[in-house]
């Protein structure tokens, strides 16, 4: 592409553009006449880059200086998605370099998307910690992120003619990533194998085996209006040595790669396994070598940083705490218990009082299949010297619990670390909450679940006061001044505030509720999501040459693929809107309510009942959208490939959003709140966040359906014991089974295994929560009828909002947990 205006920069071109240009010629080594969107992009980001550089630097002088105590948060997960407009947003520097790239010929839109997404994670626990880190560094909290470099991230997801998911991998650092400053000056040798032998009080040693050097990269995270740049420091896995020489040396070339390669294995990619027991199953030994690999490597350099500043071991508690993104890196209890003991010398209590003061624990599901648990002999192969330790604690935790219930067998046998069995298994979960100081749950009814539940002996044990909640939140930056830029813009020009000061205050927007009767506010805020809605349209034509109406109302469920999450309550109800319409003459089908559903989401590659959901959906689609009779009513679409940054577009686009998962099962969500913050309403069961973001928003504002959490446990007994044919249950529901049974969406035989899982035990419920959906559906479709009515729905919900930016919450962990004050690093 030739842009004629990069040939006339010269010493007098302002400073940005002078930047870009000299990464042009320098950093990539290209020539500026024939530069394409790519290369423009790297220079640009090269270009942001040495602003935060800046920035981060001195954030880093300033803890080093300041010596203040430090979080840490351990996630095998971050979902960052792409940088470059967040980062110019936090610098407050897209305005210039919008101007900037413009005179060089480019557009700033294009250059942005061609950044590939930084897909690191699989859902929301991966997307919580990075909306953690936007918010610590928001807050000016001196905390790190510690994760892995996977060199292949979440798999792409394609979907073939017939339907079915097909995973690719995901390449994400193949046109090189400007985001990652590599650190081959620290590097840890972490150990794995080789034996373990006790020296007595507690103590041993652990030789040989095989030793993998960790090397750090770290990425840069930017503080909006603050100069605080935190740290994401992400451990790429390379062997110790090169390769074996005298195997190379002898002609056996592939023996001498072998120990090399197996070294690169361990950060090569991220497990894509979400919610189900197939992690446990599959390459189970790698995914505990990761975990092992990230905690050993964090805690050597987290204990280096500490011991730079010449404190006795001791003393750690007050300088350092350790927040659990979920059971993934418990290892790091037994882990620092080894180095107390063999490698510092303290005694068991010593050490053991410094661990339980350190460590935090966030659990993010009750699902029982779930919570994960590493067989023993796994265990003692890989980790000898942990296994011991992790014996050890078990031993001391099981003589307490005994004194306090003499003879109580059972309860012994629930709480032990270790689960009776063949294999016998090691309960991670058990283990992060006796290692811990606080557990917490993310939203009020999780942890009370977590209370009542999975944890409640540890309650009945160590008290209630150590199992707390704080409810998730999300960062406004991205999820509404990045993905709705108009929307932000009306919102500041509104509440005649700062930008930076409601989006540093959220609960500030609540100043929008006296606008809600002020009908050329509304009309504003009404066009703002129809432009959002032709934005999703055109992506949609550009992507998969489909024509989506944008007058009809936009209905998204967006997120993992599981059974618990129902979307196939959501296919199910769109199948029965269709037979409903097919049913209606010409004239009564004008007055219905047009809708265009939207689904995305990923299935784990063997869960094979999400795969036939996401076929059914695709197949659904398919004659829906090509039927004359019904199609300008009902639209379906399945769009491949969800990401953060597909999620930025469809976000805003929607009227109403779905987080229709069994009571008691969705821990939280996140998307329940970044949807309606960018004012689209809810539908959903009363089910983790979703109760609280009604309670803010108010009851009005959302649709709720179904059953709720206590009577879940008794709904399936009765199936179990006193099952009740379909067709008597939920005539409604069976109507569209037998539909799909018959061959309406092709293919009949296929869904077979998937409406059995509805026919049999139907454990989530859809049988007895369907009638109540479609008659929730209902509502919703009456509402949006009375069009003022449902814009002044759509302002309150947005306005209510507040409590769910991850800057509270993250706060609350700072306050509550960790003891850990922000630390103002001084603008120039
Ligand atoms: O806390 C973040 C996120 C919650 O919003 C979701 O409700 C919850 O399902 C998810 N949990 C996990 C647990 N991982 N596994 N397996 O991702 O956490």
């Amino acid at each position: 592409v030739w842009k004629s205006a990069l040939r006339d920069v010269d010493a007098d071109s302002p400073a940005i553009i002078k930047s870009i240009v000299n990464h042009v010629q320098t950093s990539l080594a290209r020539q500026a006449y024939n530069l394409d969107d790519l290369g423009a992009y790297q220079a640009a980001a090269l270009s942001v880059r040495d602003n935060l550089l800046v920035n981060w630097n001195e954030t880093q002088l300033s803890y080093t200086r300041k010596n203040p105590k430090r979080a840490y948060y351990l996630s095998l997960e971050f979902l960052m998605g792409r940088t470059l407009d967040n980062a110019l947003l936090n610098l407050g520097l897209k305005e210039q370099y919008r101007d900037s790239v413009k005179k060089l010929g480019f557009s700033v839109e294009d250059i942005l998307d061609k950044e590939r997404d930084a897909a690191l994670g699989n859902g929301g626990l991966g997307r919580l910690a990075a909306c953690y880190l936007d918010s610590g560094a928001s807050t000016e909290l001196p905390l790190w992120g510690y994760g892995l470099r996977y060199k292949y991230g979440i798999f792409q997801q394609l979907i073939s003619p017939e339907g079915n998911q097909l995973e690719a991998p995901d390449p994400w650092l193949e046109n090189s990533n400007p985001w990652e400053l590599p650190r081959l000056d620290v590097n840890y040798e972490i150990r794995f194998y080789g034996h373990a032998d006790r020296l007595g009080d507690g103590k041993g040693i652990w030789q040989g085996g095989q030793e993998v050097l960790a090397v750090a990269y770290d990425v840069m995270i930017p503080g909006y209006g603050t100069k605080t740049t935190n740290n994401l420091r992400l451990w790429e896995s390379k062997p110790k040595r090169g390769f074996d020489l005298n195997s190379f040396n002898a002609g056996n070339y592939e023996a001498a790669v072998a120990s090399s390669n197996s070294a690169d294995a361990i950060t090569s990619v991220l497990y894509p396994n979400d919610h189900t027991s197939c992690m446990y199953r599959i390459g189970k030994e790698l995914r505990l070598k990761q975990q092992y690999f990230w905690t050993a490597a964090s805690l050597a350099d987290i204990l280096r940083r500490f011991k730079q500043q010449g404190k006795p071991i001791r003393e750690l508690p007050d300088f350092v705490a350790i927040q659990l993104n979920d059971t993934h890196p418990t290892l790091a209890i037994p882990e620092l218990m080894r180095i107390l003991l063999d490698e510092e010398d303290l005694n068991w209590e010593q050490a053991w009082s410094i661990v339980t003061n350190v460590f935090f624990y966030t659990n993010h599901t009750v699902l029982p299949e779930a919570l994960e648990k590493w067989a023993v002999p796994l265990i003692e192969h890989v980790l000898p010297r942990h296994l011991q330790i992790i014996y050890d604690i078990n031993l001391f935790f099981l003589q307490a619990v005994e004194r306090k219930y003499p003879g109580d067998r059972e309860r012994l046998a629930r709480m032990s670390l270790i689960e009776e069995g063949q294999p016998k298994q090691v309960r991670m979960a058990n283990l992060a909450v006796i290692g811990s100081r606080k557990v917490n749950g993310v939203a009020e009814l999780h942890s009370d679940l977590v209370r009542t539940t999975i944890l409640k002996d540890f309650v009945d044990f160590e008290g209630v006061s150590k199992f707390s909640n704080v409810t998730n939140g999300i960062t406004p930056r991205r999820w509404l001044d990045q993905c709705n830029a108009e929307l932000s813009d009306l919102i500041t020009k509104t509440l005649k505030l700062e930008k930076e000061v409601w989006l540093k205050d959220l609960f500030k927007i609540k100043g929008l509720l006296e606008f809600t009767e002020d009908a050329a506010f509304r009309k504003e805020w009404w066009a703002i999501k129809q432009r959002n809605k032709e934005r999703l349209a055109h992506y949609v034509q550009t992507t998969l040459g489909l024509t989506v109406r944008t007058d009809a109302m936009f209905d998204v469920q967006i997120k993992r693929l599981h059974e618990y999450k129902r979307q196939t309550l959501n296919i199910l109800g769109v199948i029965h809107r269709y037979l409903t319409l097919k049913a209606l003459s010409p004239a009564e089908r004008k007055k219905t309510n047009p809708r265009v559903v939207f689904f995305a989401g990923k299935a784990a590659p063997a869960y094979y009942i999400a795969k036939l959901t996401i076929r059914l959906i695709v197949n659904v689609a398919r004659i829906v959208n090509a039927d004359p009779d019904t199609k300008d009513y009902l639209q379906v679409y399945f769009l491949p490939d969800y990401s953060v940054s597909l999620a930025e577009v469809l976000i805003p686009a929607s009227d109403i959003s779905q987080h229709i998962s069994t009571a008691g099962t969705e821990a939280s969500g996140t998307s329940n709140m970044k949807f309606c913050l960018n004012g689209g309403l809810l539908l959903g069961t009363v089910d983790g966040a979703n109760i609280e973001i009604a309670e803010e928003v108010g009851e009005s504002n959302v649709f709720f359906f179904g059953h709720l959490t206590p009577a879940v446990e008794d709904l399936r007994y009765q199936h179990l014991y006193h099952p009740v044919p379909l067709q008597e249950k939920c005539p409604a529901l069976h109507r569209v089974i037998e539909q799909i049974s018959a061959g309406l969406f092709n293919d009949a035989e296929v869904y077979e295994p998937l409406l059995n899982t509805i026919r049999q035990n139907d454990y989530y419920l859809l049988s007895d929560d369907f009638d109540s959906y479609i008659a929730a559906l209902a509502m919703v479709d009456e509402a949006y009828q009375d069009r003022d009515e449902w814009i002044k729905k759509s302002i309150r919900t947005t306005a209510q909002m507040g409590k769910f930016s991850s800057d509270r919450a993250i706060l609350e962990y700072a306050e509550s947990f960790w003891n850990v004050e922000p630390v103002t690093v001084k603008k120039k």
